[in-house]
């Protein structure tokens, strides 16, 4: 697919905060097929879900004919950016950030390196001429083309200027910068984009790779995306477990597809139009919907639709939407022990022997009702679902047929409060 003007759709999807020389980036876009770059640090095992603006970004310049490059900072990850951050990062073991970013390597080509269309986003690691700089040329190379002076007016400095900042962290936007210039020189790389707290870093590179052809009209650009905010001032992908991840292992596919599920209405619109594929009509069509009838949630189930599909698959999605099904309408029996492992995770859960037990009992030791009195009154209220179904028996004794794959008993308290037994 090729987007005629991919600039004006960005910029109608709010995707751009700012860019260098817009007409003259136009222009090149319209002419060439070009090489852009996105940088991602190993800060951590996994990407979060802050990283997904730009690998869409990426994608989005895929689509539209151009050639991504998605660098790992296998090497400015050893520095530590301190673009947005309002004290020094600890430093991590070398092998550490050597392990994550192997890690983030595999989910980038997951995520975007080859997925069936075109030719795929190419995934570089910068350790590999970062350690290979000494430190007599770096000096004389790279730092002669910078002015201590240009550098403390850079946003990321002299916001610490304060209270401090090392010189590992001073020198970091002199890497990034030298990383442009080498995809410059051996990709014809000539767009790098970020978010906006990269502004400093991009156009620091831009400079460099001016001052390294001296006399020559070089064409390089930048362009970085908003800072996302979300209409309740809380910062966007934290939930009450912390960060949203992109490893599976560490976010569910199910808690993914829930962390978009509960976009705000206010916000939903926005998300559509950032993180997804959708084109315009389709976003209208889906806003007409939010304002017509908000109760359905059409627009956020489709945002988490898209997103759990982009991001895990299919299948996960599938799994992601039944786990929600089931414990929505009470059908925990449809549930693969996996699915309620996965679903029931972030629920109140009490850990027992496998053993006979009154309902009554259960329910005060897991804490489901405070006391013997209040139980029988839950249970003989209809308050008490066991595996989804409605139990009115204050005799009831829970046992082994009550054990979900020998595993679970999944109780129900009101029209949606889940607990989880869970036996050893
Ligand atoms: C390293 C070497 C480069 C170019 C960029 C980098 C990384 C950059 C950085 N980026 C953030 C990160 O790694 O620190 N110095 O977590 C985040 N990015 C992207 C985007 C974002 C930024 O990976 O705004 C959010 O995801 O730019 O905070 O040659």
């Amino acid at each position: 697919m090729r987007i005629v003007d991919l600039l004006a759709d960005l910029k109608k999807r709010g995707l751009i905060n700012q860019v260098t020389d817009e007409e003259g980036l136009k222009k090149h876009l319209e002419e060439n097929t070009i090489t852009l770059y996105c940088g991602f640090d190993p800060t951590a095992d996994s990407l979060h879900i802050g990283h997904l603006l730009p690998i869409t970004m990426l994608k989005r310049f895929q689509q539209a004919g151009h050639n991504p490059i998605a660098l790992i900072g296998g090497g400015t990850g050893m520095i530590g950016d301190p673009s947005g951050r309002s004290t020094e990062r600890s430093l991590n073991a070398m092998e550490v950030v050597h392990g994550y970013a192997a890690s983030l390597k595999k989910q980038m080509e997951k995520l975007i390196a080859f997925d069936g269309k075109g030719e795929g986003v190419k995934v570089r690691n910068n350790f590999d001429w970062l350690s290979q700089l000494n430190i007599i040329e770096f000096l004389r190379d790279v730092g002669k083309h910078f002015t201590v002076n240009y550098m403390l007016a850079k946003e990321s400095v002299a916001a610490r200027i304060e209270h401090g900042i090392s010189y590992t962290e001073f020198s970091y936007m002199l890497l990034q910068s030298y990383d442009f210039y080498k995809l410059y020189k051996e990709e014809n790389c000539v767009l790098q984009i970020g978010g906006s707290d990269q502004w400093g870093n991009i156009t620091a590179g831009m400079e460099f790779i001016r001052r390294m052809h001296p006399g020559e009209d070089v064409k390089v650009f930048g362009l970085t995306m908003p800072l996302i905010t979300k209409a309740d001032g809380t910062k966007f992908g934290k939930t009450a477990g912390g960060a949203v991840w992109l490893d599976p292992e560490k976010t569910s596919p199910y808690e993914f597809y829930q962390f978009w599920y509960n976009t705000d209405d206010r916000d939903v619109i926005k998300f559509l139009n950032y993180f997804t594929f959708l084109d315009h009509d389709e976003i209208a069509e889906l806003e007409k919907a939010v304002e017509t009838n908000p109760g359905a949630r059409e627009a956020q189930k489709r945002l988490a639709e898209e997103m759990t599909k982009m991001v895990h698959g299919e299948d996960a999605l599938k799994q992601a939407i039944s786990i929600s099904e089931a414990l929505f309408s009470g059908d925990i029996k449809s549930l693969s022990a996996e699915e309620i492992a996965q679903g029931l995770k972030d629920v109140p859960t009490y850990e027992t022997e496998k053993a006979d037990i009154p309902l009554v009992d259960l329910l005060v030791a897991a804490n489901i009702s405070p006391s013997k009195r209040q139980a029988r009154e839950d249970i003989s209220n209809g308050a008490i679902y066991l595996n989804g179904e409605r139990n009115q028996d204050i005799q009831y004794v829970v046992t082994e047929a009550d054990r979900l794959y020998d595993r679970f008993t999944v109780i129900r308290r009101g029209r949606k409060k889940y607990f989880l037994i869970q036996y050893k």
